[in-house]
């Protein structure tokens, strides 16, 4: 088989680049390990940026989004009882969206199939070859062949495609904590959403649906969801979002699991003719809900970059890892601060200084909160730097 791009990872950035190429006329193929079940059935990220969703307007991807999409108008940060709240449109004149990932990747796919695009699932033995080349090749472990002249890598952090660039390094760091997420059947209890530091761990409120809310809380990273019945979830989650003169409404839980935190940059996002896009090239802990906006942001840049090449400007190509990578380390810098603000640091290894490290954060978000300035800092980030 032969195809112009070959896109690697079916998630929503694989997704979204193959809309992209359709709508300039090339040619691509997309192929995904998972079955097309497991791939639907991923609940992740929450939140879309203004940038986001002006990406799928224009490619008149988001009647999904118009229809269950819940536009907020800030988020509310808490600490020590008091609830403070951010409004992005008054600071800065965005707002941000509420609308799971798992539907985008639905309406993605619903949309590709309607188009008869070529996704393939549950493909064994994906590997990229002659990448260097200008004629690069993928096999799948059935044998077969697809000849190509670009190959992109949506493959996500444990991909094939980051590892077959010779060399390259990542920056990382890990986190001493992880979130437990839960997806409740129960309306939710705020408008905005909450971030909470507490002594006893972060939490957030944040929703689905005006009928569906998901929640997180802070754990140690070596727990096991088994550790956590429903009961003693709601009874943190009382304990951590509680402030007087507010309900925290209880439903049933349908899923519950535990994600680890990482930070994480590959030191390149291209060799020769394979580009990497979203996870597989960089990774960010979820508090500045960045993961899937920065995904969309490569699959914007890499796919505009595409079919500029095609159309006989090859500069746009040639800057996209330098473009990319510089937006993203300001987004690294952003979820790290959230991340290192809100939650409890039970690493240190005396008690004078965690209580010192969790007073200086209170003074941070007392800063935070109380500063015009800081405020507007936080929200310009929060609702999306320019693509
Ligand atoms: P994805 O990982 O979504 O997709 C990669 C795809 O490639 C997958 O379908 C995978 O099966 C496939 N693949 C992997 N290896 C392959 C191979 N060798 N051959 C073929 N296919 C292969 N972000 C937020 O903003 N907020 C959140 O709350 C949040 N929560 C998260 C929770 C979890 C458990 C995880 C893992 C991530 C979370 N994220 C969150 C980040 C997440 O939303 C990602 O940023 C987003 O999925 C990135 O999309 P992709 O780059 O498409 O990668
Ligand atoms: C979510 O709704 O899943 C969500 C929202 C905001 C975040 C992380 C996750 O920062």
């Amino acid at each position: 088989m032969r195809t112009q791009v070959a896109i690697i990872g079916a998630g929503p950035a694989g997704l979204l680049l193959g809309h992209i190429l359709r709508r300039a006329r090339i040619g691509f193929v997309i192929l995904e390990q998972r079955s097309r079940e497991h791939v639907l059935g991923r609940i992740r990220a929450g939140v879309l940026e203004q940038g986001s969703i002006d990406i799928l307007r224009g490619l008149g991807l988001d009647a999904d989004l118009k229809a269950h999409g819940l536009t907020h108008h800030g988020i509310y940060l808490q600490y020590e009882g008091q609830r403070h709240h951010i409004d992005f449109l008054e600071l800065v004149g965005r707002t941000v969206t509420v609308y799971g990932q798992q539907a985008l990747v639905k309406h993605l796919l619903a949309e590709h199939d309607r188009l008869g695009a070529d996704v393939r699932f549950e493909v064994d033995g994906i590997a990229p070859h002659d990448i260097d080349c200008d004629n690069p090749f993928v096999t799948t472990a059935e044998g077969e062949r697809i000849d190509c002249e670009f190959i992109v890598g949506a493959d996500g952090y444990h991909g094939v495609c980051r590892p077959s660039i010779p060399g390259v390094a990542a920056l990382e760091r890990d986190y001493p904590y992880a979130w437990l997420g839960i997806r409740a059947e129960v309306a939710p209890s705020t408008d905005d959403l909450i971030y909470a530091l507490h002594p006893q761990g972060f939490a957030m409120h944040s929703m689905r649906s005006l009928e569906v809310s998901r929640l997180y809380l802070q754990v140690d990273p070596s727990e096991s969801i088994d550790e956590w019945p429903d009961g003693r979830i709601w009874e943190q989650l009382q304990t951590r979002l509680g402030v007087e003169g507010w309900t925290l409404r209880e439903g049933t839980i349908t899923e519950k699991s535990i994600t680890p935190m990482r930070s994480f940059v590959a030191s390149t996002l291209e060799y020769g003719r394979l580009f990497l896009v979203g996870d597989a090239g960089h990774i960010v802990p979820p508090t500045g809900a960045k993961g899937l906006n920065s995904a969309i942001a490569d699959v914007a840049l890499l796919g505009r970059s595409l079919v500029g090449q095609y159309g006989g400007d090859t500069a746009m190509l040639a800057r996209y890892s330098a473009s990319a990578l510089a937006r993203q380390w300001k987004v690294q810098q952003f979820s790290q601060w959230m991340t290192e603000m809100l939650h409890v640091h039970r690493e240190s290894p005396d008690e004078a200084t965690r209580a010192f490290r969790y007073r200086s954060q209170i003074g941070q978000l007392e800063y935070t909160t109380g500063s015009r300035h800081a405020q507007a800092a936080l929200a310009e980030q929060y609702a999306g730097l320019p693509f």
